[in-house]
């Protein structure tokens, strides 16, 4: 039975903006206070979502969940309407108030650790919903995440989704961000690993709880494999590690001080994945890994063989790192072609191509588990460009979010996409 990666990247919702709300992620607490262009956010997703499927490959998308939060408000004491709920948390905790206004769901990387129906304990794909309880304005995503979910990977003989982990920092979880499978053939048995912090004073907030990964592979009935994230690339500013490495199949692209102990990291995947193949990045600083976000790339196996990576278009505007790119890609490795995408207003909170995806392993049999309307073809992208196109907001200056009338035009959005959601 054949089994492919499907991309399901988070579509970047109306209310996209600069709050800087995310200690510890360089680029959000640069641009916090900045003007946002969530129109231009959400088509620059989609045309990586098109460049994707343009190689051949297949695309899904998860919808963002409603925002400003009033439900996430509501649970909080604030009483009303939504519109009253949002008028009393605006005044009362302005702080409060801009967390609950995040579009952070588009960083579907976030959103679950996914284990393969190959490496499961009952063949099915385990979707496990991230708590993401270290950041507020990230910890409301949860429980809409874990609901949509549910929606798109319906069928339970397919797909076992999971609620997310009790928010407390001893499980905090940060999803697939994480998480590495190696493997090698994408419906082969794998390895997979949870890169995690720790405790140790770093000047940044570490993200990810090692008893997180430890339970996810518990529900999942898998033997992870759990290695801590250097302190190094946690105080250069990376906050997840696929900031610094990124997985698939068989190949590591890494920056060489991304783990703590990579020896013996690689060891383990040279025992788990005979033609294991590490691609070990020295040439660049961790400053300029996270500046140019490298290795936040897409490795994907394309249809006719071999790999691309998907990058940013910030790592050809350095030219060491670009230097890199091409070294890599004539390397003696697979990594055969660097396409450049343009994420820009992502980026500038920090989320490259490989946050805005959440990667899923599906055999042709669990693909009919799927709800078609989250896949893309033709018809459902040019459909989700027009939906964008008339109702995404231009701009939004992240000093008006307590502005009635930006709510209304982030309401009526959401409500367009639900009209469209049960017309495609
Ligand atoms: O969690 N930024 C996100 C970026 C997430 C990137 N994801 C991965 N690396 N997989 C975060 O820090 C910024 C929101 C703001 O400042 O308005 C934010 O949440």
């Amino acid at each position: 039975m054949m089994t492919m990666e499907i991309n399901f990247d988070g579509l970047i919702g109306p209310m996209h903006n600069y709050a800087g709300l995310s200690a510890g992620n360089v680029a959000s607490a640069s641009n916090a206070g900045a003007v946002s262009q969530p129109r231009a956010a959400a088509l620059q997703g989609l045309a990586k979502m098109r460049r994707l499927m343009d190689l051949g490959l297949t695309q899904g998308f998860i919808p963002p969940p409603r925002r400003p939060a009033a439900a996430a408000l509501r649970a909080l004491g604030f009483r009303g309407d939504d519109q009253a709920v949002l008028v009393r948390a605006a005044t009362e905790d302005p702080v409060l108030f801009n967390n609950a206004c995040s579009a952070s769901a588009m960083w579907a990387a976030n959103a679950a650790t996914v284990i393969a129906g190959a490496d499961s304990g009952d063949g099915r794909v385990h979707l496990v919903t991230a708590n993401l309880s270290t950041m507020l304005h990230r910890s409301f995503e949860a429980p809409d995440t874990y609901a949509m979910l549910r929606t798109i990977f319906r069928d339970d003989r397919h797909f076992a989704v999971h609620p997310a982990l009790p928010g407390t920092q001893h499980f905090s979880d940060e999803g697939a961000a994480n998480h590495m499978r190696l493997t090698r053939r994408h419906g082969e048995r794998g390895l997979n690993v949870f890169v995690h912090g720790a405790a140790r004073g770093s000047r940044y907030p570490e993200r990810q709880a090692r008893r997180a990964g430890e339970a996810v592979s518990r529900i999942a009935g898998i033997e992870g494999f759990h290695t801590l994230q250097s302190q190094a690339a946690i105080e250069a500013g990376a906050f997840h590690n696929d900031v610094v490495a990124v997985a698939n199949e068989n190949v590591l692209l890494a920056h060489a001080a991304a783990f703590e102990d990579r020896d013996g990291l690689f060891a383990a995947a040279a025992r788990a994945v005979p033609d294991f193949v590490p691609v070990e990045v020295d040439s660049i600083t961790l400053e300029d890994a996270i500046g140019s976000y490298l290795f936040n790339s897409q490795l994907v196996t394309l249809p006719h063989g071999g790999m691309a990576l998907i990058l940013p278009g910030e790592a050809c505007e350095n030219s060491r790192v670009w230097q890199a790119v091409e070294t890599i890609v004539a390397g003696n490795n697979p990594i055969a072609e660097a396409i450049v995408v343009d994420v820009r207003e992502s980026m500038r909170n920090g989320g490259g191509p490989a946050c805005l995806r959440l990667r899923v392993p599906v055999s042709d049999a669990a693909r009919g588990g799927i709800d078609p309307r989250f896949m893309l073809d033709e018809r459902r992208w040019a459909a989700l460009n027009e939906l964008v196109e008339r109702h995404w907001p231009e701009r939004i200056d992240a000093r008006d979010l307590a502005d009635p009338a930006l709510w209304e035009t982030a309401f009526a959005a959401h409500d367009a996409l639900d009209a469209l959601l049960r017309s495609i």
